[in-house]
């Protein structure tokens, strides 16, 4: 599925994340940016240890921001890291604090000149965050940046597994 926003493309996909011919992927990192299960490993795994010795040099990022390092082997140009909430009751900001990880990671996009980004979702694996909340978070945040910044050209969700992507239809037919 997917939705024009401006001049921009948003769309959804089932799919790996670490497969994807975007310039950038994003990364759900934790703030060591040293490497992890889920995305984070499939990631480093795909990449090769170019990606974490690029990381080792950032020293760590706080929770709601974003880094970015080379693609090392992905096709994808650039890996944008950032690190998402651990999901406790909703009441520790972490609504605020999850879409200012997908709106840092589109200011850095910027930044760099890169007009096509793929993103997980992100806090929904090891970090609990409830998948239909997360998801509307995460389409509304970068709806309105696509709205107000029409040099990114594509934003992807990469959904991993039926479930992910139903819940991400449903926020985004719900928008
Ligand atoms: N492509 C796309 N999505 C994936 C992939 C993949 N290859 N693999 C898993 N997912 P998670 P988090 C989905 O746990 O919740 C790491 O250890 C997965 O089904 O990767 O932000 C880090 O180092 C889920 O829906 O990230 C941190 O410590 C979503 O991606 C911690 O996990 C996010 O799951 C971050 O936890």
């Amino acid at each position: 599925m997917e939705i024009q926003v401006g001049q921009s493309v948003l769309e959804l996909e089932e799919g790996d994340i670490t497969r994807q011919d975007t310039e950038a992927i994003v990364n759900a990192a934790n703030t060591s940016l040293l490497g992890g299960g889920g995305v984070d490993g499939a990631i480093h795994r795909a990449g090769g240890p170019k990606i974490l010795e690029e990381c080792r040099q950032l020293g760590g990022c706080p929770t709601g921001e974003a880094r970015i390092t080379t693609g090392g082997n992905l096709q994808a140009r650039y890996v944008i890291h950032t690190v998402g909430p651990v999901y406790r009751d909703g009441l520790h900001r972490e609504p605020e604090l999850l879409a200012s990880c997908y709106r840092e990671s589109l200011k850095l996009a910027t930044a760099k000149g890169i007009k096509t980004v793929a993103f997980p979702s992100i806090s929904t694996g090891a970090y609990g965050y409830p998948l239909a909340a997360a998801a509307r978070i995460a389409l509304q945040t970068v709806k309105a940046y696509l709205a107000e910044h029409p040099e990114i050209e594509r934003v992807r969700f990469v959904l991993f597994g039926r479930a992910a992507y139903a819940a991400y239809e449903t926020a985004l037919k719900g928008l």
